[in-house]
C-alpha cells in the first residue's frame, strides 16, 4: 500500500564519491517521502546483525569491513510498493548486471562495492527499519504531494 517503508542506505563508498545528493534525487523525483535520515558510522556488530541472513556466505566479513569502513547515509522512504520499487531503482546486485538507469548500473562496477542498499522484502524492511532507528526518529508529516502521485 502506500504507507509501505523501506530502509535504504547509502553505503560508504557511495558517501565518499560524493553520491549521495544524487541517490536522494532519484528516490525524491520518482515520488517517494522521506521519513528518516542520518549519517551513520555503523559498528561491525550492527552490520553483523544487518546482513545476519548472510552469515554463512564467504564474503560476509569482507562485507561487514566495507560497511563500516566509514560513514553511511541511512534512510527509511515510504510509498506505494516501495520495496519493490526501490530495488528497481537499485539495480541487480552485481553492477555488472544492472541495467543502465538504474543506481548500480549508473555508478559502480563491483559487487563489493555496490553504493547502496535497500530491503528486498517488507518484512526486512520491518526488521531493518527497527535495527537502525528509534521510533521517535521516523517521522509523520503531512506530504502535500501526495494528492499528485495518487489517485
Ligand atoms: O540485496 P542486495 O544488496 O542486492 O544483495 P544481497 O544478496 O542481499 O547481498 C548483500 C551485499 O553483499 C551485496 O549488496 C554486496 C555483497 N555481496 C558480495 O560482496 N558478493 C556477492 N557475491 C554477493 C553479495
Ligand atoms: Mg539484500
Amino acid at each position: 500500500g502506500v504507507n509501505e517503508r523501506t530502509f535504504l542506505a547509502v553505503k560508504p563508498d557511495g558517501v565518499q564519491r560524493r553520491l549521495v545528493g544524487e541517490i536522494v534525487r532519484r528516490f525524491e523525483r520518482k515520488g517517494f517521502k522521506l521519513v528518516a535520515l542520518k549519517l551513520v558510522q555503523a559498528s561491525e556488530e550492527l552490520l553483523r546483525e544487518h546482513y545476519v541472513e548472510l552469515r554463512e556466505k564467504p564474503f560476509y566479513s569482507r562485507l561487514v569491513k566495507y560497511m563500516s569502513s566509514g560513514p553511511v547515509v541511512a534512510m527509511v522512504w515510504q510509498g506505494l510498493d516501495v520495496v519493490h520499487a526501490s530495488r528497481a531503482l537499485i539495480g541487480a546486485t552485481d553492477p555488472g548486471d544492472a541495467m543502465p538507469g538504474t543506481i548500480r548500473g549508473d555508478f559502480c562496477v563491483e559487487v563489493g562495492k555496490n553504493v547502496i542498499h535497500g530491503s528486498d522484502s517488507v518484512e526486512s524492511a520491518h526488521r531493518e527499519i527497527a535495527l537502525w532507528f528509534r521510533e521517535a526518529e521516523l517521522l509523520c508529516w503531512e506530504d502535500s504531494a501526495g494528492h499528485w502521485l495518487y489517485e
